[in-house]
C-alpha cells in the first residue's frame, strides 16, 4: 500500500518536473534564432542571429505559414565570446507590415514578431511608466497600476538625521520630512548619486525630443495636467531630491536609507527606521547638475509650475557653493561605520573620484546660466578620454548638455565647444568601428569588459551616446547602431532573453525586485530592465555560463545579474523613446 503510494508520488513528481522543464526551455528554433522579440520597423535593417553550424536557407513566413521572403544565412566574420561563428539572417529588403516568424532550415522557427511602424512604442512607454510603479510615498491605484495596485510604502515624512550627518542646526535624531522619490532598485532605499544620472537621462529625453514626448500619455495620476507625463514622472523624484538638501548650508545627504536591506517584502510592510546619512561632495554635485538642468526645462512651464525653475536654480547654486567649500568629502561607508552608529549596510554608491562630478555640475550651470565662470573654474577637459556614463562616471553628461544646447552658448566666450563636438563624434565612431564583422553585430558585444554588474545599462548608455552623435551630425549610421543595441536588449543577445519585463516572448520573469517577488502576482511589474549578463556572480548565484554575454540567470536572488535599477531603466527609456521619435530618420 505504502509502496504504491510512494510510486504514484514519484510518478506525479516526475510529470510535474517534466512539465516545468518543458516550460522553461524554449523550443530549439526559438532558442537558436536570436532576434528583437518585439519586431522591426518596415524600412529599417532587420537581422536575426542564428546559432547554427552551417550556412542554410531561411524564409520569412506569415502566421498562416505563407512564405513571403527567402534568403541565405551569412557566416559572421568573427567568433562570439564562446568561440563560435554565428550565422546572420538579413531580411532588410522585406518591408511589408504584418505578423511573421523566421524559419531556418534545419533549425526551426523563431518566436513570432511583427513588422510595423511604432514597433517599440509599447516598450518605450512602459520603460517610463516603470518609474510610476516604483514610486515611494503613494498608493498605486488600480486605475493606473492594474493588477499591480498596492498600498503606499515609505511615507518618509519622519526621517532621522543619522549621527554621520549631524550638524549644529540638525543634531543627530532631528526629524525631517523627505517624501516621494523612486525606490532605487530591488531595494527600498533612495540614493542621490544614482538619482542624479537617472533623472538626467529622463530630463534629457525631454530636452532632445520635446515634441514627441508631449504626445506620450502614461496614465499616471498627474496625466492631463498640462505637463508632459515624462516630466510629471520625473517631478516625483525631483521633488524628493530637493528635500535632501540641508537648507542651512546647501550640502546634500548621500542617501535616505534603512540601516540594512529589507527581506523580500512589500513596501508597506517595510517599516524600519529611515535615516539621511552623511553629506557627500558627489551627491551634492550630482544634485547641483540635475537641479540646474531641471531649472532650464521647467522654466518652459511658468503657468503650471510658477516657482519651480527658480527654486531648482537656487538649490543648484547653493549646492555648488557647498561643493566649492567641501571639494573632497567622499562617501566611504566602511570608514563611516567605524565612527558612527547605527551601522549602515545598504548600497554605498561610493565614488572615489569626483572630478567628473565637478565637470558635470559646472557644465549644467554653464548651460542654464550662460555664465562661463563655472566651466572656467574647473578643468573641463582634463584628458581626451570619453568615458561612457555610469553612476560613478558622469563627465559625458555635461558634454552632452553643452553640445545639445550649443546654439545658445556660442556667444559666451567658451571656446571649447567645437573640440567637444569633435570628441563626441570620434567617440561614437570608435564605438561602431568593426561591429559589422562581429558575431551579433552589436556595439555592446564588442568588448568582454562591458559585461559588468548592470551590463544592460552599458548597452542602453552606448545607445544614448550614439543618439547624441546622431543629433549632432544627422549621420544615420549612428542611429542604426543605436537600434542594434535596442535589438540586443530585446532578444538579439547571448542568452536569448528579452531583458524588459512584460515584453517579448521570453522576457525576464523573476527580477530581484521586492514588490515583483512579494506581491503574489505571477507577472513581474512591467517595463523594468534586468541588470543583465555579469560573470562576476557577486551574489554567489551560479549563472549557467560564464561566457560574458551569456552570464545571465532569471532568478530573483541573483542581484548581480537580475536586479532592476533606476539608472538602468532611465537610459533604456531614453533609447527606446528616442528610437521611436526618430523612426522615420532611421529608415533607409
Ligand atoms: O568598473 C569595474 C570594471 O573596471 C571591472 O572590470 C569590473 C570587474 O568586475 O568591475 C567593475 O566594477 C563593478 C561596478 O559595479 C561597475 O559599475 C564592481 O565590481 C561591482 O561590485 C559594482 O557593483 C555595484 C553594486 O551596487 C555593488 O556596489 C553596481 O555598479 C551598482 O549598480 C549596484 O547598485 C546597487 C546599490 O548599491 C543598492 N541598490 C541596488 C543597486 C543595483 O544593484
Ligand atoms: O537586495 C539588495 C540589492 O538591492 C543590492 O544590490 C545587493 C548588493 O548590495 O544586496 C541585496 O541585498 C542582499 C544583501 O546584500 C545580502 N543578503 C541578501 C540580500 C538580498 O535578499
Amino acid at each position: 500500500m505504502f509502496k504504491r503510494a510512494f510510486i504514484a508520488t514519484c510518478i506525479a513528481f516526475f510529470l510535474i518536473c517534466t512539465k516545468l522543464f518543458a516550460q522553461s526551455l524554449p523550443d530549439s528554433g526559438q532558442f537558436k534564432i536570436r532576434l528583437n522579440q518585439m519586431g522591426f520597423y518596415p524600412a529599417t535593417h532587420k537581422i536575426a542571429i542564428v546559432l547554427a553550424d552551417k550556412e542554410a536557407g531561411f524564409s520569412l513566413q506569415t502566421a498562416d505559414k505563407h512564405n513571403v521572403f527567402k534568403g541565405k544565412l551569412r557566416k559572421s566574420l568573427k567568433r562570439d565570446f564562446a568561440g563560435n561563428y554565428t550565422f546572420i539572417a538579413d531580411f532588410l529588403d522585406y518591408k511589408k507590415p504584418g505578423n511573421y516568424i523566421l524559419n531556418v532550415s534545419g533549425i526551426g522557427n523563431s518566436y513570432p514578431f511583427i513588422i510595423s511602424s511604432s514597433v517599440h512604442k509599447k516598450v518605450a512607454d512602459a520603460s517610463i511608466k516603470a518609474f510610476y510603479f516604483i514610486r515611494a510615498s503613494i498608493p498605486l491605484e488600480g486605475k493606473f497600476a492594474g493588477k499591480w495596485k498596492r498600498a503606499e510604502g515609505h511615507p518618509d515624512d519622519k526621517v532621522l538625521v543619522h549621527s554621520s550627518a549631524a550638524s549644529t542646526e540638525r543634531p543627530e535624531g532631528t526629524v525631517i520630512s523627505s517624501p516621494r522619490g523612486w525606490y532605487d532598485a530591488g531595494d527600498y532605499n533612495k540614493y542621490i548619486v544614482n538619482s542624479g544620472i537617472s533623472t538626467y537621462a529622463l530630463l534629457s529625453l525631454y530636452e532632445d525630443f520635446p515634441a514627441y514626448m508631449k504626445t506620450v500619455n502614461l496614465n499616471i495620476p498627474e496625466s492631463g495636467n498640462g505637463i508632459p507625463d515624462l516630466l510629471n514622472e520625473t517631478l516625483w523624484n525631483l521633488r524628493w531630491m530637493l528635500t535632501m538638501q540641508d537648507p542651512n548650508d546647501g550640502g546634500v545627504y548621500h542617501k535616505l536609507t534603512n540601516a540594512a536591506f529589507d527581506k523580500m517584502i512589500m513596501p508597506d510592510s517595510a517599516i524600519t527606521t529611515r535615516y539621511v546619512v552623511q553629506k557627500s561632495t558627489a551627491a551634492t554635485l550630482d544634485f547641483a547638475a540635475v537641479m540646474a538642468q531641471a531649472a532650464r526645462i521647467f522654466k518652459q512651464f511658468p503657468k503650471e509650475l510658477p516657482e519651480l525653475a527658480d527654486s531648482c536654480l537656487k538649490a543648484s547654486l547653493k549646492a555648488w557653493d557647498w561643493a566649492q567649500k567641501n571639494p573632497d568629502v567622499l562617501y566611504n561607508q566602511n570608514a563611516m561605520n567605524q565612527k558612527f552608529s547605527p551601522q549602515i549596510t545598504t548600497g554605498d554608491y561610493g565614488d572615489r573620484n569626483i572630478s567628473d562630478e565637478f565637470i558635470w555640475a559646472a557644465s549644467e550651470l554653464f548651460v542654464t546660466t550662460q555664465d562661463d565662470q563655472y566651466v572656467r573654474k574647473i578643468n573641463i577637459m582634463p584628458d581626451d578620454n570619453m568615458p561612457l556614463p555610469s553612476w560613478n562616471q558622469v563627465r559625458l553628461l555635461g558634454y552632452y548638455s553643452i553640445i545639445r544646447n550649443s546654439d545658445h552658448l556660442n556667444s559666451t566666450g567658451f571656446k571649447e565647444i567645437p573640440e567637444l563636438k569633435k570628441r563626441l563624434l570620434a567617440f561614437a565612431d570608435n564605438m561602431i568601428k568593426g561591429i559589422d564583422s562581429t558575431a551579433y553585430q552589436t556595439v555592446i558585444q564588442k568588448r568582454k569588459s562591458n559585461f559588468i554588474w548592470g551590463s544592460n545599462a552599458v548597452a542602453a548608455n552606448e545607445g544614448m551616446a550614439l543618439i547624441q552623435a546622431y543629433q549632432l551630425s544627422h549621420d544615420k549610421k549612428y542611429l542604426k547602431y543605436a537600434l542594434d543595441n535596442l535589438d540586443y536588449i530585446l532578444g538579439r543577445n547571448g542568452s536569448g532573453y528579452c531583458y524588459v519585463t512584460g515584453y517579448g516572448s521570453r522576457p525576464t520573469m523573476h527580477p530581484h525586485h521586492r514588490p515583483s517577488v512579494a506581491d503574489g502576482v505571477v507577472d513581474p511589474i512591467p517595463g523594468l530592465l534586468a541588470g543583465g549578463p555579469n560573470p562576476g556572480m557577486q551574489d554567489h548565484i551560479k549563472v549557467p555560463s560564464i561566457v560574458p554575454d551569456e552570464a545571465y540567470i532569471d532568478n530573483d536572488q541573483a542581484y548581480a545579474a537580475n536586479e532592476i535599477a533606476i539608472n538602468w531603466n532611465a537610459p533604456l527609456a531614453y533609447l527606446a523613446n528616442a528610437i521611436e521619435a526618430l523612426q522615420n530618420d532611421i529608415s533607409n
